[in-house]
C-alpha cells in the first residue's frame, strides 16, 4: 500500500474548477475503492487497502465521506477487544483526516450462512442471526457517526421458485423491517432506513427488484416516515429501466433519502462501472435532476475500478467519478443559463391558457366547464412540440459545443 497519492493524481486532484471539495458531499463505501477485481472467473488483482489508509487517501482526493459494511471494517470472527481497537483506530483517522461516515449498512450475503438470503432466509435460525448481526452493525454505525443506514437485498431472493412461497418471504422481508425500526427507535438513534433495489445477482431474481416495487412495499412497514430508497443507476438500468425517472418519483415522494451513483452498459451483469462513463446523457439528466430538485444528501459511489488497474487505478477512478460529477454539475449549470434554451422550453411549456384554470383540481364548477368545453382538436393536434432542436441543444452542452 502506497503511503500517500501517486503525484499527479494529486496534481490533477487539485487543478481546476472540477476539483472535489468537501461541500460537494462525495463519498465511497471501503467496498467500493477497496474492490479488489475478484469475480466469478478470476481471482483477486489488487492487494487489500487497509481502511486508515483508504480515509487518508480520499480526504486528500476531496472527498467527504466514507461509508461501510460492518465486515469492511470488523471482520466476522472479530473478538470484542479486537473490534474496539479496530473501531478506535478508524475514528481516528476519521478525525485525524476530516472525513465522515455519512451511511453504514451490514453485510448479509457473503458468508455462507446467508446463502438463501438473510431477512427471506426459509430456516429461521439464519434469520434470527441476520436481525442480531444488523443490530451490532446498526450499533456500529450509530457510533461512526452515521444517519443513513443502508438495506441492499443482498440474497434475498431465488434461483429455485419451487422453494420459496414469494408472499410469505415479503411477510418476513417487512417483520424484519419493522423490527429493527422498533429497535432504531428504543435506542434514541436517529436513523433512517434507505432500502436498495436491485433485480437479480447473486440470486437469479431478487426479491423487490426496482424503485417502484420498493417504494410500495415501504408504505407497508409500521413506520414508512423512518424508511426510504437507496436506488443505485446500474440497478435500474439492469432491469432497462429509466433510472432519472425512478430517482424522480423517489425524491417526489420524500423517499430518496441516499443515492448509490455508478455506471452500467445496459441490461447485463452489475458493472458498477466509474459514474459517468457509459450513458452520458441520462447522467446529464441525473445530475440535473439531483441539483435542481433540491436532493441535499451525500453523493455515494457504490462503483469500482476496470480489474485491469493497479492501485493508482483506483485513485483515478476514484477522483474521475467526482470530477465527472462536477463536470455535469456546470453543464447543468450552462442548460439553465442558454437563453435560446429557456426561451424554447418557456414556449414549449406556454401553450393555450385558456383552459388552465380548469386544471386544478376538481370542484363542482371545474367540472361542469370542463364537461361542456368546446376542443378544437384537429388544431391541437398540428403544433409541434421543437423536441428535436431541444434535445439537439442538449446534445451540444453536454459535448461542450454551447
Ligand atoms: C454490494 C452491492 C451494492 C450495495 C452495497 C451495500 S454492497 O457491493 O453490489 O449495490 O449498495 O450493501
Ligand atoms: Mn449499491
Ligand atoms: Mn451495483
Amino acid at each position: 500500500m502506497t503511503a500517500s497519492l501517486p503525484p499527479q493524481i494529486q496534481r490533477e486532484s487539485k487543478s481546476d474548477q472540477y476539483a472535489p471539495r468537501k461541500e460537494d458531499k462525495f463519498s465511497f463505501g471501503l467496498w467500493t475503492v477497496g474492490n479488489r477485481g475478484r469475480d466469478p472467473f478470476g481471482d483477486f488483482v489488487r492487494p487489500t487497502l487497509n481502511p486508515i489508509s483508504t480515509v487518508k487517501m480520499l480526504s486528500q482526493l476531496g472527498a467527504w465521506g466514507i461509508n461501510l459494511h460492518d465486515n469492511d471494517l470488523v471482520p466476522i470472527d472479530a473478538t470484542l477487544a479486537q473490534r474496539n481497537r479496530i473501531v478506535h483506530e478508524f475514528k481516528q483517522a476519521l478525525s485525524d483526516y476530516g472525513m465522515l461516515v455519512p451511511m453504514a449498512t451490514t453485510n448479509l450475503f457473503f458468508h455462507p450462512v446467508f446463502k438463501d438470503g438473510a431477512f427471506t432466509c426459509v430456516d429461521p435460525a439464519v434469520r434470527a442471526f441476520a436481525l442480531q448481526k444488523t443490530m451490532t452493525a446498526i450499533d456500529l454505525g450509530v457510533e461512526l457517526g452515521a444517519a443513513t443506514y443502508v438495506f441492499w437485498g443482498g440474497r434475498e431472493g431465488v434461483d429455485a421458485e419451487a422453494g420459496k412461497d414469494a408472499v410469505l418471504a415479503l411477510k418476513r422481508m417487512r417483520d424484519a423491517l419493522n423490527f429493527l425500526c422498533q429497535y432504531v427507535i428504543d435506542k434514541g438513534y436517529t436513523l433512517r432506513f434507505a432500502l436498495e433495489p436491485k433485480p437479480n445477482e447473486p440470486r437469479s431474481d431478487t426479491y423487490l427488484p426496482t424503485i417502484g416495487h420498493m417504494l410500495a412495499f415501504i408504505y407497508t412497514l409500521d413506520h414508512p416516515e423512518m424508511v426510504g430508497l437507496n436506488p443505485e443507476v446500474a440497478h435500474e438500468h439492469m432491469a432497462g429501466l429509466n433510472f432519472v425517472h425512478g430517482v424522480a418519483q423517489a425524491l417526489e415522494a420524500g423517499k430518496l433519502f441516499h443515492i448509490d451513483l455508478n455506471d452500467q452498459k445496459g441490461p447485463r451483469y452489475d458493472q458498477d462501472f466509474r459514474f459517468g462513463s457509459e450513458n452520458i446523457k441520462a447522467t446529464f439528466f441525473l445530475v440535473k435532476l439531483l441539483e435542481e430538485k433540491g436532493y441535499t444528501g451525500p453523493r455515494h459511489f457504490d462503483a469500482h475500478c476496470y480489474r485491469t488497474e493497479d492501485e493508482a487505478g483506483v485513485w483515478d477512478f476514484a477522483l474521475g467519478c467526482m470530477r465527472t460529477y462536477n463536470m455535469f454539475k456546470e453543464k447543468v449549470r450552462r442548460f439553465s443559463a442558454d437563453t435560446e434554451i429557456q426561451a424554447l422550453l418557456q414556449e414549449l411549456n406556454g401553450g393555450d391558457q385558456t383552459y388552465g384554470g380548469l386544471l386544478s383540481g376538481y370542484t363542482a364548477e371545474t367540472m361542469s366547464k370542463l364537461k361542456e368545453a368546446k376542443f378544437d382538436i384537429n388544431r391541437l393536434a398540428q403544433r409541434g412540440y421543437y423536441y428535436e432542436r431541444l434535445d439537439q441543444l442538449a446534445v451540444e452542452i453536454i459535448l461542450g459545443l454551447r
